[in-house]
């Protein structure tokens, strides 16, 4: 019987999911006993190495999982399941790993071709011929993506991982183990539950092997030392990502909307049509109409049967938006749970959900934190969350404060638990035009444009866009940051929904402020919007290695794919043939 290891953080519902999915049946370990009763072990997690190897041990588990692998019988470790092998950890200092694979695990260097966290598609290069009994592409290396989301990772060390190293992977300027392997243990630091087809395979291919460990002479496919020097670049993917604004309808349907400079209510003629048609289903079903005089929600269908079509179209990620979770969010019989747990089930891409991250109350009077929102969500098989009106409101406090941080915020708790990669934050700015000789203060509104003659900053908001805050877009994405979130995803009400390209002014003014991976997102149209936000910019580019990197790493597009105008794999030939790295496989 296949056991999983579940320490008690992350996402391990996707891997439950995609076992089944693969027609194998497991059992949780509840208990230090059960793993000496397991014929295979899988040990998934994100997060903290500390928290990981300590939780291991408080829980008694440290032991028993090195007597299970001195055992012979087969292991699989993935991300932190990979980390913990190694003797130690720079994200821990002083906290001991299992101390099987010699060496550490270190954290990525940011530069100027990388963010940290890794957060994304990349290429895994085969080492040995035995790759290809893993589920991996021997001999085309680029042929495969898998999904990685880390800030630690193990260098490639060609002394001391010559019996281990299995296949390699090139972030930035950096080469390090992107799978192992010797004897009975296996392990990647992607995430192949999250990896679509090729992370499938290489789950499939794992379950399907019986007992009989890697192959004892590895031939090797290349030579270590050569292996562990970077190439020219890396194989990073651009992300696009599908996004669902998610909203119950006037009928009480949770449904998928999109609007224009966010009202997602129909237009005077849509409405009329909608009217309509909502008066003959009403003389069938002899149903009362809604009356509340109200313009439509518009629908474009439903949140789950969406996320599928999107990741059979090879969507890199799938987005929900919980988009009227500033009324009224309670955790309890929560209709987003439900719809992520769906999708879940079928989608292995990574799913974020946004709208509702905060503390909230439930009707009974039940309160519940924003860690403990997103720990529902993450339960139900959520990979991030995102922030959106807390995020402002929390680097405000972070501002007055001048920057000290509480600890209690939920940027702060959530990803304190899951890892800084785990949150997302959302934010929704608006252009404010400044009249010829506005005076401005330069310390308040540090994200002044000047263009064409025109002058403008950017305005956050919150609550979707309906409240406007006096901070400005470069104050909340570094504040942010400095919370502790792991990725911004930059909307802007002006370009919503228009399909005229993204805002790249405002873009590259979060961009030039982070250094965490940003995500591009409202107005594209065409397949060149796509090019034009991923094109680094020159001027950028020409600056010293400490400058941020130049371009986004993902975009995200709503409207465009919904009504079918393009599909993603349409925008990602166009990126292809541009000369950008874009994953292609179907699924
Ligand atoms: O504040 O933490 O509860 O989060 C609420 C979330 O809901 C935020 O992420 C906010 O952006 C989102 N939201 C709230 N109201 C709306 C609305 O549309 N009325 N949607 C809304 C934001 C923007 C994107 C959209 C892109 C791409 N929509 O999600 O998908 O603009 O669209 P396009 O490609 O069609 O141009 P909290």
């Amino acid at each position: 019987m296949l056991y999983i290891l579940d320490y008690g953080a992350g996402n391990v519902r996707s891997l439950a999911n995609s076992i089944r999915k693969l027609g194998h049946d497991f059992e949780w370990v509840k208990q230090p006993s059960d793993l000496a009763k397991a014929d295979k072990l899988l040990f998934p997690g994100v997060g903290h190495f500390g928290p990981a190897m300590e939780s291991l041990q408080r829980q008694g588990y440290a032991e028993p999982l090195k007597a299970y692998i001195a055992s012979g019988k087969p292991y699989m470790g993935i991300c932190i399941g990979m980390q913990a092998l190694f003797e130690s950890s720079t994200e821990a200092p002083g906290i001991a790993g299992l101390g099987i694979v010699p060496g550490q695990v270190d954290c990525f260097t940011p530069s100027e071709s990388k963010t940290v966290p890794q957060m994304g598609w990349n290429t895994a290069r085969s080492l040995r011929r035995d790759a290809a009994s893993f589920g991996f592409s021997v001999g085309d290396d680029e042929a495969q993506h898998f999904y990685f989301v880390h800030s630690y990772r193990a260098a490639l060390d060609a002394t001391k991982h010559n019996e281990w190293a299995l296949t390699t992977t090139q972030y930035g300027d950096e080469v390090f183990l992107s799978s192992v392997s010797r004897g009975n243990v296996f392990a990647t630091q992607f995430h192949p539950e999250k990896s679509g087809r090729a992370g499938l395979e290489v789950l499939r291919a794992w379950l399907d092997r019986g007992s009989e460990g890697a192959s004892k002479d590895a031939q090797w496919l290349v030579d270590l030392e050569d292996a562990s020097r970077p190439r020219s670049t890396d194989g990073l993917t651009k992300r696009i990502v599908a996004c669902l604004d998610v909203r119950s309808n006037d009928e009480g349907d949770v449904v998928v909307t999109k609007g224009e400079s966010y009202d997602v209510r129909e237009k005077a003629q849509q409405q009329h049509q909608h009217q309509q048609q909502q008066q003959q289903q009403q003389q069938q079903s002899n149903a009362a109409a809604s009356s509340s005089g109200q313009r439509a929600v518009r629908n474009l269908g439903k949140p789950v049967d969406l996320a599928m079509r999107y990741y059979l179209e090879g969507a890199d990620e799938v987005v929900f938006l919980n988009i009227t979770s500033f009324r009224n969010s309670p955790l309890k019989d929560q209709p987003m749970l439900a719809v992520v747990a769906a999708a879940a089930e079928s989608v292995f891409v990574p799913l974020t959900i946004g709208g509702g991250i905060k503390d909230s109350v439930d009707p009974d009077g039940t309160r519940h934190s924003a860690r403990e929102v997103a720990d529902e969500y993450f339960r139900a098989g959520a990979d991030k969350v995102s922030i959106g009106s807390e995020a402002v409101l929390a680097v405000e406090e972070l501002l007055a404060s001048g920057g000290t941080k509480t600890g209690q915020t939920g940027i702060e708790t959530i990803s304190l638990a899951y890892g800084k990669q785990a949150v997302v934050v959302s934010i929704d700015p608006r252009r404010v035009y400044l009249e010829q000789e506005e005076h401005v203060d330069e310390k308040h509104r540090p994200s002044v444009v000047e263009r064409d003659g025109k002058r403008w900053w950017y305005r956050c908001t919150i609550k979707g866009g309906r409240e406007d805050r006096d901070i400005d877009v470069v104050q909340l994405a570094k504040g942010v940051e400095t919370l502790g979130a792991g990725e911004i995803l930059v909307n802007s009400i002006d370009q919503d929904g228009k399909g005229q390209g993204f805002d790249r002014d405002l873009i590259d003014l979060v961009r030039a402020s982070v250094r965490i991976p940003v995500v591009a997102s409202s107005g594209a149209g065409l397949p060149v919007h796509f090019r034009d936000v991923f094109e680094p910019k020159p001027l950028a580019r020409a600056t010293a290695s400490t400058s941020p990197p130049t371009s986004v790493e993902a975009a995200l597009a709503a409207g465009v794919f919904h009504r079918k105008e393009m599909t993603i794999d349409e925008v990602k030939q166009h990126l292809a043939d541009g000369g950008f790295k874009v994953r292609r496989e179907r699924t």
